[in-house]
């Protein structure tokens, strides 16, 4: 409700008038204004309307016109005036928990602090407990503030994201009045990684579902509330922006909110060229102002003469020119997925049992699983020597003896060595339904021999796919050096498939690379790496980042019928044989 933005915008005028050092019964009037807001039930703008603000207490004359200023212009004339007075930083240092105005204005003065950047380096200089009034521990405790806010600022990985957004929307499903809910941004377009969550919802009266939202266990810290929109920042630290619209622009704000901002920037300037103009409310004929969609999604696109095109698309990487011409693809999706390849159990570094593993395989509705340990070269993982894969194998033959639907695949993740030959002997490697030739080691090698280890796997013919193939970790390890073009023709040539790695850590091939990859003509397949039967779920994440390369089932192995995947692995040995 109202009452909660215009506290906010107080409090704020109290803060910035005692940074000043402006007459202390002043700032005392705006903070009180601010706390009684804060706590007023009812309506606002109704009380305004029946000009009841002046029984409110401690609000008089000024205070009541300031009100309804804010209500007709949505904003305080004064307030403006007085951050055009103060150094810019001072509002961003008073966004710091632990730091008041009368604070800011010490560091302002005394460091002639321009950035909070300035700061942080001030307080890793100890030169914050040198200021008057201040010690260590509040030094200490500004280091503190600040390595949180960092955190709040720092992008999450996808896992995590998908995560938090199935509980907000779960959550707000339940909340009454709230009629549709989605999440948007980054995490509706599957980003590698996601800065701050966007979920919308629609409800009639959106301010009562704000109201909700910011005293629920999402809102550990709330930074904005107001009557349609609030962020608040989760317990654990992750920021979430929620808006909620009317039902009749739904459609609408999902599109806006979802971005990516390239793409919406596109379609505002097609939209301008046919006379029409998009916002997060709905499509409106420029000349009449005439709203002609809102409500769906798809409406908005169709407005413009275009089909709707998933979020995964929405990058201004071409998804506007192949809408236009008809020639977008059919994406993949979770219900085209029959298995999943490279998942670990117990016997290797996974978590769970073979049995365990196996039924979640099932569960997850698949007609097939390709368990495949570490070979013995991998000893931290502990890697099985031959007779232990041997027995792997006939516990394997006797789990599909019992199964008929759903099947176990015999596979192994084979280390690639060195010098390019694989960690188990030919074979060996031809007792095994499946293999995933993975680099694993030797990361910093130059470019021309990890390109020539990469190719010996493919020209072996027992080699299934190639795991997690640049081996980069997100935030922790970049890609090895490899000649991708030769790589990409190499697994063309020989039939051998790349690996979408779906794991949040790993998420390897890149989208681009994936996209590129298809180009090339190349088989991909996305695997979980399970190491654990939750970890069955980053297929989710996977089929997202094979959306965002414009993958369709056709360029994926675990599409196939586990009869059409058997002909597709035998090809590649027989041509290898003949
Ligand atoms: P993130 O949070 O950094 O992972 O990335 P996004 O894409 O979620 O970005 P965010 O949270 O700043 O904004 C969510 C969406 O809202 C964004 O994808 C598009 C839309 N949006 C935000 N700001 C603007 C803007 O200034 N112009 C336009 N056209 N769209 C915007
Ligand atoms: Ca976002
Ligand atoms: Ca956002
Ligand atoms: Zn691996």
């Amino acid at each position: 409700m109202k009452q909660h933005e215009i506290a906010e915008q107080f409090a704020h005028m109290a803060d910035l008038l005692e940074y000043r050092g402006d007459n202390p019964f002043r700032v005392r009037a705006y903070r009180r204004a601010a706390q009684t807001l804060e706590q007023l039930p009812g309506d606002l703008a109704a009380m305004a309307v029946e000009q009841k603000l002046r029984s409110i207490p401690g609000i008089g004359e000024d205070l009541a016109q300031k009100i309804q200023e804010y209500l007709v212009t949505g904003s305080l004339a004064a307030l403006e005036r007085l951050k055009a007075q103060v150094p810019p930083v001072v509002p961003e240092l008073l966004n710091i928990p632990g730091i008041g105005p009368k604070t800011a204005k010490v560091l302002t003065d005394k460091l002639r602090l321009k950035t909070v950047e300035d700061l942080a380096a001030a307080a890793r200089a100890h030169k914050l407990q040198k200021l008057p009034g201040f010690q260590a521990k509040k030094e200490e405790n500004i280091l503190k503030a600040l390595a949180l806010v960092q955190q709040g600022q720092e992008r999450m990985d996808l896992w995590t994201a998908w995560c938090l957004g199935q509980e907000l929307t779960t959550w707000l499903d339940q909340v009454p009045g709230v009629t549709r809910t989605s999440i948007a941004g980054s995490l509706r377009r599957m980003r590698e990684t996601v800065g701050d969550l966007d979920v919308l919802a629609a409800a009639k009266q959106p301010a009562r579902v704000i109201e909700r939202f910011r005293t629920s266990p999402f809102a550990g810290r709330v930074l904005a509330a107001g009557g349609t929109k609030a962020s608040v920042i989760t317990p654990q630290g992750v920021q979430v922006d929620l808006r909620v619209v009317a039902p009749e622009s739904f459609g609408a704000a999902l599109q806006y909110f979802t971005g990516s901002k390239e793409h919406n920037v596109r379609l505002r300037e097609q939209a301008s060229r046919q006379g029409l103009k998009i916002n997060e409310y709905g499509v409106f004929q420029v000349k009449t102002g005439k709203r002609i969609a809102g409500r769906e999604e798809a409406d908005i696109y169709k407005a413009l003469g275009l089909p709707w095109m998933a979020p995964e698309l929405r990058e201004d990487s071409g998804e506007l020119d192949a809408a236009a011409a008809g020639t977008l693809p059919k994406l993949v999706d979770m219900k085209d997925i029959r298995g999943d390849f490279h998942v670990h159990t117990n016997a290797s570094d996974g978590r769970d049992t073979f049995e365990v593993m196996a039924r979640a395989g099932k569960e997850q509705g698949y007609d097939y699983l390709a368990l495949c340990e570490h070979s013995p070269s991998l000893r931290i993982a502990n890697g099985l020597s031959v007779p232990r894969l041997r027995e792997r194998l006939n516990a394997i033959k006797a789990f599909n003896a019992r199964s008929k639907s759903y099947r176990l695949l015999a596979g192994a993740e084979v280390d690639i060595l060195a010098d390019g030959k694989m960690d188990y002997p030919d074979s060996v490697l031809a007792e095994l339904d499946f293999v995933v030739g993975s680099i694993h080691s030797g990361f910093t090698q130059p470019e021309a021999q990890i390109t020539k280890r990469l190719i010996a796997a493919m020209r072996n013919p027992y080699v299934t796919i190639i795991g997690h193939p640049t081996g980069r970790l997100l935030g922790q390890r970049p890609p090895y050096a490899m000649d991708v073009a030769a790589v990409l023709k190499e697994a063309k040539d020989t039939g051998t498939a790349l690996e979408m790695n779906a794991a949040p850590q790993r998420l390897d091939l890149t989208d681009t690379m994936a996209r590129q990859a298809r180009q090339a003509g190349v088989m991909l397949a996305i695997c979980t790496d399970s190491h654990s039967k939750e970890q069955l779920g980053y297929m989710t994440l996977g089929v997202g980042r094979a959306r965002r390369a414009w993958l369709q089932s056709s360029d994926l192995l675990n599409c196939m019928t586990l009869k059409r995947l058997t002909t597709w692995i035998n090809r590649k040995r027989q041509r290898a044989s003949t």
